[in-house]
């Protein structure tokens, strides 16, 4: 995303020059509802970003303007609420969390837009969030470290947006670093970059352009129900702390303690964290077809035992499968919408495109938006 054009509305608007951030949505290549459940993901940033301008005002207000949706709102720095919903919401929450921490904040102005689609799990919520507080931080000399923003950014979107989401959308966002996966342990934080190097294949998203209305509450419904696998286990096994550190044995000794749809969901996300850690090493060794296959089989888990999938997503993955040139697909992100994420040979990916497109078209009567994205560089300022 060219940052030239949020530069220039913010010019227009306050007159003035400003500070410029980008800021990336996220593809997540394998471990899919592990964040939570403190296990492993294999995020990347991409190179879809949103662009956020802000610059000092001498007032107490806070002046914002959504270039994606040309709409302006004004907030007083000192005195404002979490809105019913909307885009606000992003900016606030991340201005509530650094005052809690202590930081003093004056009025601003701010302008942000970009192309990192909105609802198809690609991440602009924490895009902007990080992009906030990044801006924030350089425009009132807070010194932040990353870490500490993408958690303020983290807790912006449980308090503010009302999602309580886990933690690898927001260090995906931040961290990210070019040509490279990040392998995350979302207990310790403790992270690797992976080299991504796909040669012959690209990355390609086919996003359904839909978003089911059970999305956030059945995120909340999954959260609980591994917690209560958790506690289940715990009883035979006190030392565990979550998922993480739950075996499929031990998971089978608590079987009689715990409904069917707990055993499930739990078995599902110890399964996920293998996939994940078999991914690595196939990916290490180059093999890309190997890798593939583990996509494929965290698709069938997320539809059939954790049941975060629906009808278009589970299409997209059956019609990646039956195609030669796709190594592997998946749905990606919380579920019941958003986009796959596709491994496809180059050489035959822009037939795939138009044949997918084609019997998405003829299956659901929409049009099917495709994205070959590239993995990029986290949040990071364009202009001081
Ligand atoms: C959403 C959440 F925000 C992430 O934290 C993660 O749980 C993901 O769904 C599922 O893997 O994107």
């Amino acid at each position: 995303m060219n940052p030239t054009i949020i530069q220039s509305k913010f010019k227009e608007l306050f007159d003035k020059e400003p500070i410029v951030v980008k800021s990336p949505g996220r593809i997540n290549l394998i471990g899919e509802h592990t964040d939570y459940n403190e296990g492993f993901v294999l995020p990347a940033a991409i190179d879809k970003e949103i662009v956020i301008a802000v610059q000092a005002n001498d007032l107490e207000e806070c002046r914002l303007f959504s270039f994606d949706f040309q709409e302006s709102l004004t907030f007083n720095i000192n005195d404002f609420e979490r809105m019913e919903g909307g885009w606000g919401n992003y900016v606030m929450g991340v201005v509530a969390q650094l005052q809690k921490a202590g930081y003093e904040l004056k009025g601003f102005d701010l302008v942000f837009g970009g192309d990192v689609p909105v609802g198809a799990g690609l991440s602009s919520s924490a895009a902007v969030e990080n992009g906030v507080c990044l801006a924030l931080s350089a425009l009132f000399d807070l010194g932040l470290e990353k870490l500490n923003m993408l958690k303020f950014a983290q807790k912006a979107e449980h308090e503010f947006a009302g999602v309580q989401c886990g933690i690898m959308d927001q260090f995906a966002s931040m961290m990210g670093k070019d040509n490279h996966a990040i392998r995350l342990d979302c207990r310790s934080l403790d992270f690797s970059y992976f080299p991504i190097e796909l040669g012959d294949y690209q990355i390609v998203l086919c996003d359904t352009q839909v978003k089911h209305s059970l999305a956030d509450t059945a995120y909340n419904d999954r959260r609980r129900e591994c917690q209560e696998g958790v506690e289940a286990v715990q009883k035979y096994h006190p030392a565990v702390q979550s998922l993480r550190d739950v075996t499929l044995e031990m998971l089978d000794e608590a079987k009689g303690d715990v409904s069917e749809v707990v055993y499930t969901r739990s078995k599902y996300v110890i399964e996920e964290n293998e996939r994940l850690l078999k991914g690595c090493e196939l990916l290490e060794k180059g093999d890309i077809k190997g890798f593939g296959q583990q996509m494929y089989g965290s698709h069938d888990g997320l539809s059939e035992m954790y049941e975060v999938s629906c009808k278009e997503l589970d299409f997209l993955a059956d019609f990646a499968k039956s195609n030669e040139s796709v190594a592997g697909a998946r749905m990606m992100g919380g579920g019941f919408g958003g986009c796959t994420i596709n491994l496809v040979e180059k050489s035959g990916k822009d037939q795939f495109e138009k044949e997918v497109a084609t019997a998405y078209y003829e299956a659901f009567g929409k049009a099917l938006k495709i994205y070959e994205v590239n993995i990029t560089d986290g949040t990071r300022l364009v202009t001081a």
